[in-house]
């Protein structure tokens, strides 16, 4: 507890653009916290490095999330936001070498995302892609974490820093707060919209997979408009009709309506025009998203003080966490 309030973990890679998977996933839901939590909230570069980046493109998109987070509601003068880039808040890497001895093999082998990454980049399949979950369990425990807001695709890592903090717990008694991962009923994993059996993700090559959130109102258009859907041409929730059960969550996320609503307001009508309401939906709550951005990255300094900021508080609570795991763990103290 942090003021009384329970605290609020999420982190976010700068390894792309940011796409609409990342907003109704976890961006979206973030500020739903800030009243009644503490909340941090953490551009997390160094899981980035995993795969390689352009050292420009990197520092750019770094400043570009952290506008963002500011742009979906997130206001680092409110008490209860910290917004801050991992890498300057050094315990991270500190804590993930020494939750890499508490880490099995086995368990980090079983990952699915790490199956998937090193399929992906198979000429790059490094150390740090293998042990990527203990230093996301790091960023989680840092912070004696109670909520952990993610996709459906980080449950699984979740997991596994619970059953890191509790293995640690066991041999060293009161360490960490066991953190609990949640994640929303719709928009919890949006899919490709050119292979709806995809998870849609802001390193893909396709860029008509994908759906960014600073995509102007006639490129949203068109993505939607050549969304792959399927041969029927009935506005409705099945088994199997990936795209449009796909495009159907996409909308109730945007306009806040049931898949009941959906089916009964495009009764009678075709894919079409469907395609054509989810874009203009998309691009409509994108707009103010989108203004507030502009107007954030027009003050770089601001953003760096905002940045310089969050880093310090977060660097104060982590430390309290990484002094207490080293004199459990016998490390001398001068
Ligand atoms: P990459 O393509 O680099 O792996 P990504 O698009 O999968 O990136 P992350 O940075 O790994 O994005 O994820 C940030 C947050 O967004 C996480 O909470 C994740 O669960 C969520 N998220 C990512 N993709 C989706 C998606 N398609 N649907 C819903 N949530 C998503
Ligand atoms: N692994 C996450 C990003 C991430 C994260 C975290 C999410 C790193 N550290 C801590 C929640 C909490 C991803 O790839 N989406």
């Amino acid at each position: 507890m942090i003021n009384d309030k329970k605290i609020i973990f999420s982190g976010i890679q700068p390894s792309g653009n940011l796409t609409i998977g990342n907003y109704l996933g976890a961006l979206k839901n973030f500020s739903e916290y800030i009243d009644n939590y503490k909340c941090f909230y953490c551009i997390v570069d160094e899981h980035a490095i995993t795969v390689r980046q352009v050292p420009a493109d990197l520092r750019r998109r770094s400043y570009e999330m952290m506008a963002l987070y500011m742009a979906c509601g997130l206001d680092p003068t409110n008490e209860n936001v910290t917004l801050y880039v991992q890498s300057h808040v050094p315990a991270h890497a500190e804590l993930a070498w020494i939750l890499n001895c508490f880490t099995g093999f086995g368990e980090l082998s079983r990952m699915t995302q790490f199956k998937d990454k090193s399929a992906k980049h198979a000429d790059n399949i490094n150390a740090g892609l293998f042990t990527y979950p203990a230093l996301m369990a790091a960023d989680i425990l840092l912070y004696q974490t109670d909520i952990v807001p993610v996709g459906i695709d980080q449950k699984q890592h979740v997991e596994l820093t619970r059953d890191i903090a509790n293995r640690f717990n066991q041999l060293y008694p009161d360490t960490f707060t066991i953190p609990e991962p949640v994640m929303k009923k719709t928009g919890a994993k949006i899919m490709s919209l050119a292979d709806p059996t995809k998870k849609m993700s802001k390193s893909d090559e396709n860029q008509n997979a994908v759906v960014y959130i600073l995509d102007d109102k006639d490129t949203i258009i068109r993505k939607f408009k050549r969304a792959v859907t399927d041969s029927d041409t009935c506005v409705r929730v099945a088994e199997g009709k990936d795209g449009i059960n796909n495009l159907i969550s996409i909308y109730s996320c945007f306009t806040g309506k049931t898949d009941e609503e959906i089916e009964r307001e495009f009764e009678g009508r075709g894919y079409g025009d469907f395609k054509l309401a989810v874009g203009e939906a998309c691009a409509d709550a994108l707009a103010p998203v989108q203004a507030e951005f502009k107007r954030i990255m027009s003050d770089k300094a601001q953003l760096e003080q905002f940045m310089k900021n969050g880093a310090d508080e977060a660097a104060y609570y982590a430390r309290k966490t990484l002094s207490k795991v080293r004199r459990k763990l016998g490390f001398v103290q001068i």
